[in-house]
């Protein structure tokens, strides 16, 4: 069987990729190994910034996918004592709300369901073949049979553990990574932010609370590396909660689910090889309290669907080629400022770990973004994805 374009995975970016190129006529097949059911229900990132939109609305497809504006505000606080800051910029590009969920199933109605996208759920033993000079090719099973398919290119957005990037020979891609040394608890609850979006430091570790709809939000609790779901029962989670916001009226509610992700950033170099190409978590990855890995994801797909459509439709490889170089210094500058986020929030609360010299360092950079427009500007930018 052949197509032009074959992507492994259909999470955000994957989709996304999947629906510029079915938008703009070329060929392709996605292959994932989860059922559609599955995909629908994961939850994740909750917002499109403002970057995003601007290039949905460039696809035609913002309105069809994406949910109404976000709060330009974020709700800065420290030991119980908050600050709110007011993400400034140009009103006409604004960021949209739109939980990773919401867009990825707008995403697939929009490709299967209104443009007779081809989706394979459900396959296993996804299979590359990307040799010099040999037209390239993807193999899998599906039950019990197995299927090949012959295309132009392979794109790999099958996440930080899918085969893509591991089919690529050692010595191909440099690896650049940092471990922060701690892990988030992230937990969806049955309550929504009834203020601003916060983003908390206490002298007990941080918490943020982020919109995930009218009833819903998601807390994120510094804790330890080691830690598991044994650890963090519903009430310790809410009185940590309590403690960390100094906030005693917060009600338990229910949690509809909790998770663990060690706080990392990952950068693999370069994002392409021979007939592949890597977007979104198989090439990179952010800690959370930066809110980017989607956001990253969505820059990747847009930046290699102009590259596809210039090469299959009007026969110009150069942007293709030139793939890693336009989208590796946008994912280093938001590595810088996931960092930045990462580092201020928690040394800015928690003096075991940078000890208390820090502790003031990190609060003298929070107290910039109040005290500074340029600083306010800077960080504006940041949040908006349009730096
Ligand atoms: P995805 O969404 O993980 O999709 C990868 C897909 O590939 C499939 N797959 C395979 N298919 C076939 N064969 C194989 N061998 C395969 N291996 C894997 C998987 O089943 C899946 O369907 O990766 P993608 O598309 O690169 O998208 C990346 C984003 O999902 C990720 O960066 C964000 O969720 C990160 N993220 C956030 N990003 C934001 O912009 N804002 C946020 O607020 C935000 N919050 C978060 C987050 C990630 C989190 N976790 C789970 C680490 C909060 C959390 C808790």
């Amino acid at each position: 069987e052949k197509t032009q374009v074959v992507i492994i995975g259909a999470g955000v970016s994957g989709l996304t990729l999947a629906t510029f190129l079915q938008k703009s006529g070329v060929a392709c097949v996605i292959v994932e190994r989860r059922n559609r059911a599955y995909i629908e229900m994961r939850q994740r990132a909750g917002v499109v910034e403002a970057r995003g939109v601007h290039m949905f609305e460039r696809w035609g497809l913002a309105d069809k996918l994406l949910g109404g504006p976000v709060a330009q505000t974020i709700d800065y606080r420290v030991n119980g004592v908050g600050r709110v800051f007011e993400i400034v910029g140009d009103d006409r590009i604004q960021g949209r709300f739109c939980t990773q969920q919401m867009l990825v199933n707008n995403l697939l109605k929009e490709l299967i369901d209104g443009m007779s996208g081809d989706v394979r759920f459900e396959v296993t033993d996804v299979q590359i073949k990307n040799e010099e000079g040999v037209q390239p090719e993807v193999t899998y099973r599906y039950a019990d049979s197995e299927h090949v398919l012959v295309c132009d290119y392979i794109v790999g957005c099958d996440g930080d553990r899918g085969v893509s990037r591991a089919s690529i020979p050692e010595g191909i891609l440099t690896k650049y990574s940092h471990e922060f040394g701690y892990a988030w608890l992230a937990a969806l609850v049955e309550a929504p932010v009834t203020g601003h979006p916060i983003m908390g430091v206490s002298d007990h570790g941080c918490v943020a609370q982020l919109p995930r709809g009218p009833h819903r939000s998601r807390y994120y609790l510094q804790c330890a590396l080691s830690d598991g779901a044994q650890d963090w029962p519903d009430d310790r989670l809410w009185n940590e909660i309590r403690l960390r916001l100094q906030d005693e009226t917060i009600q338990n509610v229910k949690v509809h689910d909790k998770f663990f992700v060690p706080l990392r950033s990952v950068v693999y170099a370069p994002m392409q090889y021979r007939h592949l190409y890597l977007a979104g978590d198989a090439a990179h990855l952010v800690p959370p309290a930066s809110a980017k890995g989607m956001n990253l994801a969505l820059f990747d797909v847009d930046i290699l669907a102009q590259g596809l459509l210039q090469a299959l439709q009007h026969n110009d490889h150069t942007a293709l080629l030139n793939y890693s170089d336009t989208c590796l210094p946008h994912i280093w500058k938001y590595q810088e400022f996931a960092v930045w986020m990462t580092d201020m929030m928690h040394d800015a609360g928690d003096p075991t770990q940078h000890g208390t010299f820090y502790q003031m360092i990190a609060r003298a950079r929070l107290d910039n973004l109040f005290s500074s427009p340029i600083a306010a500007h800077q960080h504006s930018e940041y949040q908006r994805g349009m730096l």
